[in-house]
């Protein structure tokens, strides 16, 4: 079976991955696992460029078919932010925890109807350094005043899915994986590697 390298060194997004790319006839691989560690700047204007960057960065280094995704959470009180920086929000390093706790308490005076937001996810795969397809998943909700639940990562405690009642950290983790944004880019992403695998 054809090796795909999942790049990301966010554990979270790894643990989806390996669960919405289950039963294609390929071996999934993590950059821990071929001992790769490489720290790659960000410095693309949207999350195709970035999505691209990481992508054509682990190829280089691997040879191998890539999947790389870039995602993050555009809230609209704050047009858009966190955005494209929704890793670094809080500063370098900071935790999850921290980086919640900041985008709530810039959303301090913001009344829920004006909590909308929404998860991007675009996800690149290389084939080649230059050979790349792109994928991408939205989702929409609102954000919450306090954090819920404990499952996913980054901002799942506060995102919130007003039909569900419930935050995307109270959801299991089978159920995220229907309907995210990451979710969502990963079926249109299936379809591509099912094309490439039967060639
Ligand atoms: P890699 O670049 O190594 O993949 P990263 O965490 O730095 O890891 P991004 O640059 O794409 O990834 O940043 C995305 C950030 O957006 C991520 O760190 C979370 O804070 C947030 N995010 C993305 N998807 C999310 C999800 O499904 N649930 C909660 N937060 C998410």
């Amino acid at each position: 079976m054809p090796k795909l390298l999942i790049a990301t060194n966010n554990q979270g997004k790894v643990r989806e991955f390996q669960e919405l790319l289950q039963g294609l006839p390929y071996e999934l691989v993590t950059p821990k696992e071929l001992g790769i560690r490489l720290d790659v700047e960000e410095n693309g204007k949207t999350y195709q460029e970035n999505a691209r960057i990481k992508a054509a960065a682990f190829f280089k280094a691997s040879g191998l078919l890539t999947l790389a995704d870039d995602s993050g959470l555009e809230v609209d009180a704050l047009n858009g932010e966190p955005g494209l920086r929704s890793s670094r929000y809080a500063g370098e390093g900071a935790s999850d925890e921290r980086r919640v706790e900041f985008l709530l308490n810039k959303l301090k005076n913001v009344p829920e109807k004006q909590r909308s937001a929404r998860f991007r996810c675009v996800i690149a795969m290389a084939r080649t350094e230059s050979q790349i397809e792109y994928c991408e998943g939205i989702c929409e909700g609102l954000i919450t005043f306090t954090p819920r639940g404990a499952e996913g990562f980054g901002y799942d405690p506060i995102f919130c899915f007003p039909e569900l009642k419930q935050t995307m950290a109270e959801l299991s983790a089978k159920v995220k994986n229907r309907i995210s944004h990451r979710a969502r880019a990963a079926t249109k992403a299936r379809l591509l590697l099912q094309e490439w695998a039967a060639k």
